[in-house]
């Protein structure tokens, strides 16, 4: 067992604070765990945030254009239907500003912020067996001393600048969409290059165009993307959103992806070509994800999913002037879906501005960064401002970054040096008590967040109530059950055309040496969420639940 007094997460100066529990991060996550842990369970805990607020991702992502592709009335916390009577969103898709505006004003609702502390970066985390407590040390050189540990630190809150040569020398600007600066960035007057076509890329690129002097698209991976189709509410759906906030939460329980849409019954297969194109144009017209729930058999049948990539690149090919440019950006090699798919407010359309070029960085890549711009094999671009909309070392490092230590001081990132092994993305083997809100292994970034994280965090609190009154103080998951569990994740994504898209971040391809295993799990929201039940329901089956020590 290691000792912690002598290890990395030694206090630093004066003593370390007892709680019962500590929650990582001040998003959606860690805002509803602290509320369940302490208003539910009466649990002495904080939660430590490392940004300047609550919001998590949305705090970070302030890019131009960042909005969620969930819909508005989807897209929050559904446990207290008042909250749902008393907040009201504006638009199709809430934009950043009003999910933080949102965010606030759950945390001010439920006088949240007095036990978050912000500006506070977890550094380490390491189990003390004897005590059965979680040693957690922050980057100011505090220390905590906690039975239970949540991890609610998001699951694209690591960001990914490519590490391409000369980027230190860069006379220009240069910022990652990710930790995009609060007083926000002037494009006017300015040359700009845009890396990344994936969601973020895809919804911030017509906003740079708008006042850039120019904006270069550097193309690694064309993508699809589908038209939002973004609008203010209506008052009459706004008044619909309130009479039906009931039964909009239960159909997003009911849903594989935890939206309020179902997937429909019907067989693109076996609906007729022109009946289906007519379908599609319908799902198109009325913009958003929805548009992947058109058939059944589209994320499980290559042939089928080509009907709908079909459509898509037709459509590019339409909206996009230059034949050479709606070439590259047409020239898709995954199928639909298999990447997160993107929606947007007039991308493809972007391309047929004056000041906006395509480069196809996958024909002639990126060499490096120079003092005035970029080089690709073909030429060099003059730049003064660089945006990397390169994504995120997701799902694993947020978690990897921390110095997270199991017992014997085993370190997390050890036990997944070949790829997360969980049980139910709730709990690793060898970490007791650990905790992770959307956790690899989960739902989670196939999920509609708020949907995955609400039962997440209900979860653990259930668990830890039930630990409190059976006297139980340890949990940690038993080695066969991770097991099974990494097969069935396994198994859950080789049913679905998900891991055709090899180079992409749902398999960690997005970074280099990042184990490609599959990460989130695949098998529906709607069935997890009843997998979960069942395993509470039969004593915490596949679990080690121990009682206290008695004192020797
Ligand atoms: O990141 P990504 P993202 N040279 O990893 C390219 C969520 N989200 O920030 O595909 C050149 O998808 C890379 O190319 P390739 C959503 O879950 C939600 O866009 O690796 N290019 C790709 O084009 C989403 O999926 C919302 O070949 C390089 C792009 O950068 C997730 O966040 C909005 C490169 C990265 O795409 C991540 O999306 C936005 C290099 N060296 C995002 N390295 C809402 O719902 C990377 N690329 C609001």
């Amino acid at each position: 067992m290691a000792d912690v007094t002598t290890d990395t997460a030694r206090p630093a100066s004066g003593d370390s604070q007892e709680l019962d529990a500590l929650v990582i991060g001040a998003g959606f996550g860690g805002m509803y765990q602290l509320l369940c842990l302490r208003d539910r369970l009466g649990l002495s805990v904080k939660a430590l945030e490392a940004g300047g607020g609550v919001g998590g991702t949305w705090y970070w992502n302030r890019y131009p254009g960042a909005r969620c592709d969930t819909e508005s009335h989807a897209y929050w916390y559904t446990f207290a239907p008042e909250l749902m009577r008393e907040w009201e969103w504006s638009e199709r898709y809430p934009g950043q500003a009003e999910i933080m505006r949102y965010l606030n004003f759950v945390a001010d609702r439920f006088d949240l912020k007095r036990d978050i502390q912000f500006n506070t970066r977890v550094t380490s985390a390491h189990y003390n067996e004897a005590t059965n407590r979680w040693l957690v040390c922050t980057e100011n050189g505090e220390t905590y001393t906690v039975k239970f540990l949540v991890t609610a630190v998001g699951c694209l809150s690591t960001a990914n600048v490519p590490n391409i040569p000369g980027l230190a020398d860069f006379k220009g600007d240069w910022y990652h969409t990710g930790e995009w600066p609060h007083e926000g960035v002037d494009f006017s007057g300015k040359r700009v290059g845009l890396i990344g076509t994936g969601s973020t890329g895809i919804q911030a690129a017509p906003v740079i165009a708008e006042t850039a002097k120019h904006l270069t698209v550097f193309q690694r991976t064309a993508n699809y993307s589908v038209p939002a189709r973004n609008a203010p509410l209506t008052d009459e759906f706004k008044r619909y959103i309130k009479d039906n906030a009931a039964e909009i939460r239960t159909a997003t329980h009911e849903t594989a992806n935890g939206h309020q849409f179902k997937i429909e019954d019907r067989l693109a297969l076996q609906t007729p070509a022109e009946e289906r194109e007519k379908i599609y144009q319908a799902a198109w017209e009325r913009g958003g994800l929805q548009f992947r729930a058109a058939f059944h058999d589209m994320m499980s049948s290559k042939e089928a999913n080509d009907t709908a990539a079909e459509f898509i690149k037709n459509k590019i090919r339409q909206i996009v002037k230059d034949p050479k440019t709606a070439a590259i950006l047409s020239d898709i090699d995954h199928p639909y879906a298999a990447k997160r798919p993107p929606i947007d407010s007039d991308y493809f359309e972007t391309f047929n501005r004056d000041n906006v070029t395509l480069v196809d960085v996958k024909a002639a890549p990126i060499q490096a960064i120079t003092q005035t711009g970029l080089r690709t094999t073909e030429g060099e671009y003059e730049l003064d401002i660089i945006v990397f909309a390169t994504g995120f070392d997701a799902m694993t490092g947020p978690m990897l970054r921390m110095d997270i230590r199991g017992t014997n001081g085993t370190p997390l990132s050890e036990v997944w040096a070949a790829g997360p092994v969980t049980y139910l993305g709730l709990q690793v083997g060898g970490f007791p008590n650990l905790f992770t809100v959307t956790g690899p292994g989960s739902p989670s970034v196939l999920c509609n967040m708020p949907v995955a994280i609400e039962q997440h965090a209900e979860w653990i609190s259930d668990c830890i109530a039930h630990m409190r009154t059976n006297g139980i103080d340890r949990i940690e998951p038993r080695p066969e059950a991770v097991t099974n569990w990494v097969q069935q994740v396994n198994e859950a994504a080789a049913a679905t055309l998900l891991p055709m898209a090899t180079h992409s971040w749902y398999l960690g391809a997005n970074v280099p040496g990042k184990p490609r295993v599959f990460m989130p799990y695949a098998g529906g929201m709607a069935r997890y969420r009843g997998i979960c039940a069942d395993v509470a329901a039969h004593g915490y089956e596949g679990f080690v639940l121990s009682p206290a020590k008695v004192p020797a």
